[in-house]
């Protein structure tokens, strides 16, 4: 605590801080909510954590780029409230929006009053959730060329093979035989899963600028209303698939069960989650989205439950190095859990075409 309020003293604040409590429950920052003297506003205070954004500088040019241009958009739309939807970070004496001390890396930005987080979507907000990140991604659409990748090949499918190819050749935790079954798994569908890697190669499928960490709890809304206010923890924020973000949501808020469940009976793929999402991603993207991209939805569906099963079992293969855990066996379960999904899935995909296919007869055309 006592560290804290003296790393706030590097920012430039207009008010003075009073204490500093934790806030959220992020897998890889730390965040706090600096409480001010005089209520309002509050301040986020944030270390960054630099194993896994490893150039910060480039992280901190990312954001600002992103954040001014989210309000230019909105101001050239006659958006009002502004201020509470899109994020402000506070600058340092030296005019950076991040200060370091060499070892640990922070960054400042505005408390987003009379907000509201979410864990968890209903198929009624599920529709405006989609509108949201689709509409995100159609205001970023034009600046794609100014962002340089955060965590390099992030969402890269044959990338996060390899990693897992390596740690069992490492063995480094002894864990390799446990989990046979599921590494035998995840080979039947590899060739399947880099189906985006290869038509990026082919020319035929486009990055765009993405959020790459489409959580509902990335996104604040209106404590009063429900509105949805902004997207949230732009970390991430780079050029990747159009299913990223489609694909990493269903993926967390389209799970019946948790990300971590040890019943795995708890865990199917809900549908009608999934049509409400699309139906709204589908509005506010369509104004820039191919036919590859659409048609390839379903596919993404699939791919991020495999991918975070590749990556967490690639964790639990290298000795939990890069999630925090809760118990020793958790990736593990992470990983059960994850494929679990992923089986749910697949077993919706013919349903999950035909929606699609639905939606874009009504409003779509070239599908
Ligand atoms: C991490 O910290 P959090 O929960 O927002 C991870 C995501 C994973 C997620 C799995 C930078 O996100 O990619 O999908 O955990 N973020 C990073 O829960 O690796
Ligand atoms: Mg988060």
């Amino acid at each position: 605590m006592k560290d804290l309020l003296s790393v706030i003293t590097h920012f430039h604040l207009p008010d003075e801080v009073q204490r500093i409590v934790p806030l959220g429950a992020g897998l890889i920052n730390d965040t706090y909510q600096v409480i001010t003297m005089s209520g309002h506003p509050d301040f986020v205070l944030q270390r960054i954590n630099h194993h896994v954004f490893q150039d910060v500088d480039l992280l901190q040019r990312n954001i600002e780029t992103v954040t001014r241009h989210i309000r230019n958009q909105l101001e050239k739309r006659g958006e009002s409230d502004i201020e509470r939807k899109t994020l402000h970070f506070w600058p340092t004496e030296d005019g950076k929006t991040y200060w370091t001390d060499g070892t640990a890396y922070w960054r400042v930005m505005t408390f987003i009053p009379n907000a509201v987080t979410r864990e968890a979507v209903n198929p009624e907000n599920a529709k405006l959730v989609g509108l949201a990140f689709g509409d995100f991604e159609a205001m970023l659409a034009d600046i794609t060329d100014q962002l340089g990748e955060t965590i390099p090949d992030f969402h890269n499918m044959e990338f996060r093979l390899s990693q897992l190819h390596e740690a069992v050749a490492d063995n480094k935790a002894g864990r390799v035989k446990e989990v046979s079954y599921y590494l035998d798994e995840i080979e039947r569908r590899a060739e399947e899963m880099c189906k985006a890697e290869r038509l990026y190669r082919e020319g035929k499928l486009p990055k765009r600028v993405c959020h790459c960490d489409t959580k509902v709890n990335n996104m604040m809304f209106d404590a009063q209303t429900g509105e949805v206010l902004c997207v949230i923890d732009l970390d991430t924020v780079m050029p990747s698939f159009v299913f990223s973000d489609y694909g990493d949501f269903l993926r967390s808020a389209a799970n019946t069960g948790a990300e971590d469940d040890r019943n795995l009976d708890n865990i199917n793929f809900n549908m009608k989650i999934f049509e409400s999402f699309t139906n709204g991603y589908l509005t506010s993207a369509r104004s820039f989205l191919l036919p590859v991209e659409i048609e390839n939805l379903p596919y993404a569906a699939a791919l991020f439950p495999y991918m975070q099963c590749v990556r967490f079992l690639a964790d639990y293969l290298n000795g939990d190095t890069y999630y925090k855990i809760q118990y020793p066996e958790h990736n593990l379960v992470r990983t059960q859990a994850q494929f679990k999904l992923l089986q749910s899935v697949e077993e919706h995909m013919p349903e999950m075409h035909a929606y699609i296919g639905r939606c874009c007869k009504r409003r779509i055309i070239n599908y």
